[in-house]
């Protein structure tokens, strides 16, 4: 069963529509904390899940309730594009961003972390996000999502000019190498069988103590590696943003990538982590500023 809260941002022209699956009255419709939305670490999304079948209230009644608001039936016809994933930034973030700045509605389709068992053997590839258009048998894998959105709108997310795109895309393969290095950390905290390690290793001491030495490095090491990288790039196109003077769907990846590590939601790593980079922050708050990405993430406070 579906429930669909329409949200508009004064303003901004942006719509997007917040579509969150129910089991039903009475089911456990609480959004996960807003801090998981960095997916901050395999005890945090475990933990959430956990929290979400509990319809006992306790940490329920404490985390802010995203898209909550009564149930509304948007205006028009509904919009042609629905993106499914968790309630959750993450890998689907991006894609959301992209559709924000451009103000194209979608459908913002977020599932419990309960309702995934159920899911995923129907999807194309066990994995979330889903990108459905006009009905369309969904597509799967958020990068290809990302530029297919950056290609809507006037363009301008993801110019056409080859020499701009290569920009972009060089700092979108940036992105993904930060985030490459970074999935270890996070995996070896959620599944450790996939390292060779046994399953619920990470519950164990020495699981718990790798997850610590794994993000430990990462926050000293590789991290900062990455953020003098992006510093570099950035002093390149005069400081602005990522892959020049102009927001572009290189932003829309960047963005909660690094946002993610500043949430406090992740296990040894601190919140002020990125602090080393004053020009990466600055960064950060530019495109946070961006009028459209300000109303997106004030909406969900
Ligand atoms: N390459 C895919 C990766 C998608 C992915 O890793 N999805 C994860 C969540 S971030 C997922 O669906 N996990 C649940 C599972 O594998 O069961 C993309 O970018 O869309």
């Amino acid at each position: 069963m579906f429930r669909v809260a329409a949200a508009r941002f004064a303003g901004s022209g942006v719509r997007h529509l917040s579509s969150r699956a129910g089991s039903g009255a009475g089911s456990t419709r609480t959004a996960v904390a807003k801090g998981l939305a960095a997916l901050g670490g395999g005890s945090v999304l475990f933990a959430a899940a956990a929290a979400e079948e509990d319809n006992s209230g306790g940490f329920l009644s404490s985390i802010t309730s995203l898209f909550s608001s009564a149930p509304a039936e948007p205006a028009g016809p509904p919009p042609a594009f629905k993106l499914t994933y968790f309630n959750i930034e993450a890998a689907a973030e991006k894609v959301r961003l992209a559709f924000v700045l451009y103000g194209i509605d979608f459908v913002d389709d977020r599932i419990q972390f309960g309702e995934w068992a159920d899911l995923k053997p129907k999807t194309k590839y066990g994995q979330l996000p889903l990108l459905s258009i006009d009905g369309a048998e969904p597509v799967a894998q958020s990068l290809a999502m990302l530029r297919y959105v950056g290609r809507l709108g006037d363009g301008s997310l993801y110019p056409q000019c080859k020499c701009k795109m290569l920009e972009v895309e060089e700092a979108m393969g940036l992105t993904e190498d930060m985030e490459r290095a970074w999935r270890p950390c996070l995996y070896a905290g959620m599944r450790p069988q996939e390292y060779g390690y046994p399953e619920g290793y990470n519950k164990t001491e020495d699981g718990q103590a790798l997850v610590k030495k794994l993000r430990g490095e990462f926050v000293a090491t590789t991290l900062p590696k990455y953020l003098t990288y992006i510093e570099a790039q950035l002093d390149k196109h005069g400081g602005t943003f990522i892959a020049g003077d102009r927001i572009t769907i290189a932003d829309c990846h960047l963005l909660p990538t690094l946002n993610k590590f500043t949430k406090g939601f992740i296990d040894h790593v601190p919140t002020d982590c990125l602090n080393t980079h004053p020009k990466v922050v600055a960064y950060m708050a530019r495109v946070m500023a961006d009028p459209k990405i300000a109303a997106w993430y004030a909406a969900q406070k």
